[in-house]
Order: structure tokens, then C-alpha cells, then sequence
């Protein structure tokens, strides 16, 4: 499929989707969401991708938002049919069984906060902006934001954004753990270069495994999530993987993963 609004590149292990509306700041209107679930078949299908990193085109924007001039018309109906749309495809780099890594300068608003937030990693330019300003528009987030931001911030935080539509900078994002990391707008690009090639030296299906023991864990009390994790330990034993990560660190020499 031709991409109009968004750009996806495969380097090796490493896939980069770039959303690319920089006029409308790259909001998403309802086509891109369209461009990134046919994107995110594409990495699906493809077992050589190890990592997914998301950003948005230029300096000024990750993501502005849901495309508003499409939401006027919404009804009740297709007000929850957009919304399901839309967690639907953010559910998916959520559920991804590679990782996927967030990099954002510039505004991350409303669905771009969302989107964030479905990635399982965020760096932040020093110059990010987060926020949720659906109340300001008379709705509330329909991408997910209600739900992972006090998952990952919690309640008090996460009601503070979703009530007051504050934009939240940076530096306060990080001090909240709404991001990893905040890097220098210069540096953002190499600095997610750095961390995809230091998660892609790893073993690959010890990515999958860790990225599923964590997500899929936090769905279950300790004790189910425990056994979550000793399942998949064990799946990961008697792997060529595991045989060579080991003995590559016993004959100190790097490893040659497979995949396998
Ligand atoms: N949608 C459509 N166009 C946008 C959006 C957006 N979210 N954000 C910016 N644009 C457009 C502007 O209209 C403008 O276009 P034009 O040049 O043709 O007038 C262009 O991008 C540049 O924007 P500004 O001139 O406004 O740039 P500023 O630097 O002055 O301001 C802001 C930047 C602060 C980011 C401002 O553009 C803004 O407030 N944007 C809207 C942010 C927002 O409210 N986002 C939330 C949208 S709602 C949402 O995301 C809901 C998700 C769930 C939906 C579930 C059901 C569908």
C-alpha cells in the first residue's frame, strides 16, 4: 500500500514509522490511522523486525492530535465507532511483540499523547510538550489516554492532565515518568539510534519474551504474573539463543543471536 501520510522505513532489525502531516502539526486523521495499521501488518508479518520506533515529522510536532476538522460530524455512534477504531490500531503497537520505542519533539497532544503512551518506551525532546486537551474541545481522550496515563503515571497525575487539558513540558514529564528519558531536540534521533542498537544486540526472542512478560504480567495479580514469567523463562531454555548468548559470555566474545 502507497503511504501518503506516513513514511515506514526497515533498516535491518530496526523499523521507523514517521508520521508525516507536518501543515496539520501530523495530526491523525482517520486515512493515517488507516496508513498505520497497514504499516503495523507489515511489521507483523515480518519476523526480522526486532524494534519499532515512532516519531512524527519535523521539530515543531510529534503528534498535535486527532485531525479536529474530522470530529465535528461525530455522533454518538460514530463517535464510539472512531474511538474503537483508533484504540484499535494503538492496541496493536501496544500488543506488538516487538517493542516499540516513542521519539518525541515537539507537541505530543491529545491522540499524540496517546500514541505515546501505547509505545512502550518514551524519549522525549527537551523541547516535548505532552498533554491532553480534549476537555478544552468538550470530549474526553478516545485513544486510550484514560486509561494507560494513570497506568503509568497514576490516578492523581493522570486526572490532573485529563481534566485541566494542561500541557505538561518536558521536564515535568520526566519528573512524573510520563518519559524515559528528555535529550537535547539535536540529539533525539541518534540518542534512539543508540538504545534501538543496544535492545537490537539482544536476543530476539528474549525481546518478545521480556516485552510480553511485562505487558501481558500487568494484566494479572503477582501470582498469575510470576507464572507469566517462569513460563516464559522456560520457553526461552533450550533455545539456540540461549545456548549461544551464554556461551558467547562464558568464551567472552559477543553473540551471534539468530533468533531461534
Ligand atoms: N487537528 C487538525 N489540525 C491541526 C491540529 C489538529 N489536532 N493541530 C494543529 N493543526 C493545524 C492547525 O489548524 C494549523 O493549520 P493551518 O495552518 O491550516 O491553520 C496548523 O496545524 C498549525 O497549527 P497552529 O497554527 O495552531 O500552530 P501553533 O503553533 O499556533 O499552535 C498547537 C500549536 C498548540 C499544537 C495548536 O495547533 C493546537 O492547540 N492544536 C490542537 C491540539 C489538540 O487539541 N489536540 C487534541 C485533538 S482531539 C484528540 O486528539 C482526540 C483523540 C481521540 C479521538 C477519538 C475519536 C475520533
Amino acid at each position: 500500500m502507497p503511504y501518503e501520510n506516513i513514511e515506514l522505513v526497515k533498516d535491518a532489525a530496526l523499523a521507523w514509522l514517521t508520521i508525516k502531516r507536518p501543515k496539520a502539526l501530523n495530526a491523525l486523521n482517520f486515512q493515517t490511522l488507516d496508513e498505520m495499521d497497514a504499516a503495523l501488518n507489515d511489521i507483523e508479518g515480518d519476523s526480522a523486525i526486532g524494534l519499532l520506533v515512532i516519531s512524527g515529522d519535523g521539530p515543531k510536532s510529534f503528534v498535535a492530535g486527532a485531525d479536529i476538522s474530522e470530529l465535528p460530524k461525530l455522533e454518538g455512534d460514530s463517535g464510539l465507532g472512531a474511538a474503537r477504531r483508533g484504540q484499535g490500531v494503538f492496541a496493536r503497537i501496544d500488543n506488538l511483540p516487538p517493542p516499540a520505542v516513542g521519539a518525541g519533539d515537539g507537541f505530543a497532544l491529545g491522540g499524540g499523547c496517546e500514541l505515546a503512551l501505547a509505545c512502550d518506551m518514551r524519549i522525549a525532546s527537551d523541547n516535548a510538550v505532552l498533554g491532553l486537551p480534549e476537555v478544552k474541545l468538550g470530549v474526553i481522550p478516545g485513544y486510550g489516554g484514560t486509561q494507560r496515563l494513570p497506568r503509568l503515571v497514576g490516578p492523581g497525575f493522570a486526572l490532573e492532565m485529563v481534566l485541566s487539558g494542561r500541557m505538561v513540558k518536558a521536564d515535568e514529564a520526566l519528573s512524573v515518568g510520563l518519559v524515559n528519558r528528555v535529550v537535547p531536540a539535536e540529539e533525539l534521533e541518534a540518542v534512539v539510534r543508540e538504545l534501538a542498537a543496544q535492545i537490537l544486540a539482544n536476543g530476539p526472542l528474549a525481546l518478545r519474551a521480556g516485552k510480553e512478560a511485562v505487558k501481558e504480567g500487568l494484566q494479572h495479580p503477582l501470582g498469575g504474573g510470576l507464572e507469566l514469567e517462569a513460563r516464559l523463562f522456560g520457553s526461552l531454555c533450550g533455545t539456540a539463543d540461549q545456548k549461544e548468548g551464554m556461551s558467547a559470555f562464558l568464551e567472552k566474545r559477543k553473540a551471534d543471536f539468530k533468533g531461534e
